[in-house]
């Protein structure tokens, strides 16, 4: 596997989203829910090969797609004789539960998550690691109660911090901005906008932006594209969106673009490059940023097999090996960062491929 400027991790996406398209058809009349296997055999591990399942946020999202991609190449580089990925078509707080008992039931070894909502998966997660399961919190954490660890994209506050400086230097340091979120209950999206906040009302540099609303956009791409043109009516005399979401982000530079706001109205956040290249090449969106989603997933697959092989617990100062990007050290709150956080732009935007 390769990172950040390799077309391998790009065609794994979409080799990824197309596995999960074709999950989604046969699994139609089901529930709204979907599954993808891979590796050699599913099942429980009881005969000592271990097992690990992925359940993101929600499976029909691009950036779901390039995080598991990274995360199947990670199960596969250490060790794990079967991966899956199970998860709902909807990020609501509760979507989750049913898939994390289904895999309690299976005896999965590990359950890799990306928690919806921060509490609503406890009581399964709970029940899961009472029956042995080892429990990777990824992308958007629980709360850690619940979890052995959390692999973090990229230090919260940092991330927080990268998009306010980029919306006041899009804006020119004054004016309203809005922020366009995923869920109101994710617990990623929320860490960052407290972090945007606190540094909004304290730091001189941004007295003169006002944040004059926070809307959801479900991390869905039809209601994010309404609530962006919702935010311009509402706000006539708004300067800038950050949008803390791939799917916001990228539903708000489409109705930017074609509106008479392209150009006039920053907007930034958090994209995929492949994503955002058409808005950035046409002058709807001047800068955003991102890690590598593929990284997230890897890491998360090497936390979890250092865990169910007994050589860590989750402790702070534990370290375990993540394949090719090395030795990874699990700081305070049981947090491992990934990192680094790229800005992404007009210069450089072709270089990426995810
Ligand atoms: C969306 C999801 C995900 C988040 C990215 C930045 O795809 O909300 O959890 O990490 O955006």
């Amino acid at each position: 596997m390769r990172f950040i400027h390799s077309g391998s991790t790009g065609r794994r996406a979409a080799l990824a989203a197309l596995a999960t398209s074709a999950a989604l058809v046969l699994s139609a009349c089901g529930g709204g829910a979907a599954s993808e296997g891979g590796g050699s055999e599913g099942g429980s591990g009881s005969d000592g090969e271990q097992t690990i399942t992925f359940i993101p946020k929600q499976l029909n999202n691009p950036y779901t797609d390039v995080v598991l991609g990274g995360g199947e190449d990670g199960a596969t580089e250490a060790g794990f004789a079967s991966s899956e990925v199970v998860g709902p078509l909807d990020a609501s707080a509760s979507s989750q539960v049913s898939f994390i008992n289904a895999e309690t039931q299976r005896g999965t070894n590990v359950i890799v998550i990306a928690a919806n909502d921060p509490d609503a998966v406890g009581p399964a997660l709970e029940e899961a690691r009472t029956a042995g399961s080892k429990i990777v919190a990824f992308d958007s954490d629980t709360n850690p109660d619940y979890r052995d660890l959390f692999v973090s994209q990229v230090d919260a506050k940092d991330v927080a911090l990268i998009q306010l400086e980029l919306i006041s230097e899009q804006i020119g340091g004054e004016g309203e901005i809005a922020i366009l979120s995923a869920t109101a209950n994710a617990t990623n999206q929320n860490e960052w906008i407290k972090f945007m906040e606190e540094e909004l009302a304290s730091n001189p540099d941004y007295a003169n932006i006002e944040l004059v609303a926070k809307v959801y956009g479900d991390d869905d791409d039809t209601k994010s594209f309404q609530e962006a043109q919702g935010l311009l009516q509402a706000y006539p005399d708004l300067k800038g969106i950050i949008s803390p979401t791939t799917v916001g982000i990228a539903a708000t530079a489409r109705y930017l673009s074609t509106s008479e706001y392209k150009g006039k109205v920053a907007l930034t956040g958090l994209g995929l490059p492949n994503e955002m290249r058409p808005f950035v090449k046409d002058g709807t969106v001047t800068e955003f940023a991102l890690w590598d989603p593929a990284q997230l997933g890897y890491v998360a697959a090497f936390a979890g097999k250092a865990l169910a092989d007994g050589d860590i617990t989750g402790k702070t100062g534990d370290t375990f090996e993540a394949g090719e990007l090395g030795e990874r050290e699990i700081g305070e709150g049981g947090v491992v960062l990934v990192g680094p956080p790229t800005q992404f732009n007009a210069e450089n935007i072709d270089d990426y491929d995810f």
